[in-house]
């Protein structure tokens, strides 16, 4: 942290935003900047944009594309991460192993060896999304074991969720040496 990395980037901190195609990884990215929303096509690479969280933290976050032919690349922005954020949708419930299958291999890299993981379930604003516990079951938490975790709710549509999951950022950053992992439900559902 506080040093120029491999990306030749300097910042306070490194978040890595990685999930499957359609997640709404990069609606989440300019729906944090503030920006109006706009329709997204899939990444294809990355988009990677400066942001600051609450206490004055300073991150660089980046957006990697989530199509299946494109994971494989995952692991070439991984080094130097100081949280992974794993984004879900949570209206997929068919792809929900998938997603926790390619979450286990990309938490497998050695650049991630005890880095705070956040996970956002997305799109809870939707009528069908999946509620949070069963997400949270169905995720299996518990296995990611050497990681603090967080779990939030979160709808890039609406915001609802976004400020809570800067702060969790935060809290993750602040906690990477004692860690305190919860499962926070931050949407009434
Ligand atoms: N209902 C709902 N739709 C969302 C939400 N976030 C994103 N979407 C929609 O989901 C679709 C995919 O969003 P993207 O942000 O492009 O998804 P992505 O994860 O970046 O996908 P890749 O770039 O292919 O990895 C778009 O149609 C978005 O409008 C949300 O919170 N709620
Ligand atoms: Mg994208």
């Amino acid at each position: 942290m506080g040093s120029v990395n491999s990306r030749g980037h300097k910042a306070e901190a490194q978040v890595v935003m990685i999930g499957l195609d359609l997640a709404g990884k990069t609606t989440l990215l300019y729906k944090l900047k503030g920006h109006q929303l706009v329709e997204t096509l899939p990444t294809v690479g990355f988009n990677v944009e400066p942001l600051e969280a609450p206490g004055h933290v300073s991150l660089t976050l980046w957006d990697v594309g989530g199509q299946s032919q494109l994971r494989a690349s995952w692991k070439d922005y991984l080094e130097g991460t100081d949280v992974l954020m794993y984004v879900l949708d949570s209206t997929d419930e068919a792809r929900l192993p998938e997603a926790v299958a390619e979450l286990t291999e990309a938490l497998d890299d050695p650049h991630l060896a005890s880095v705070p993981l956040l996970v956002l379930a997305n799109k809870q604003e939707a009528p069908h999304a999946l509620p949070l516990p069963e997400i949270r079951d169905r995720l299996g938490l518990h296995r990611f074991q050497g990681h603090c975790w967080e779990l939030q709710g979160c709808s890039a549509l609406t915001g609802e969720g976004l400020p809570e999951a800067l702060e969790s950022l935060r809290r993750l950053l602040k906690s990477r040496n004692h860690c305190n992992s919860r499962f926070i439900v931050c949407l009434s559902h």
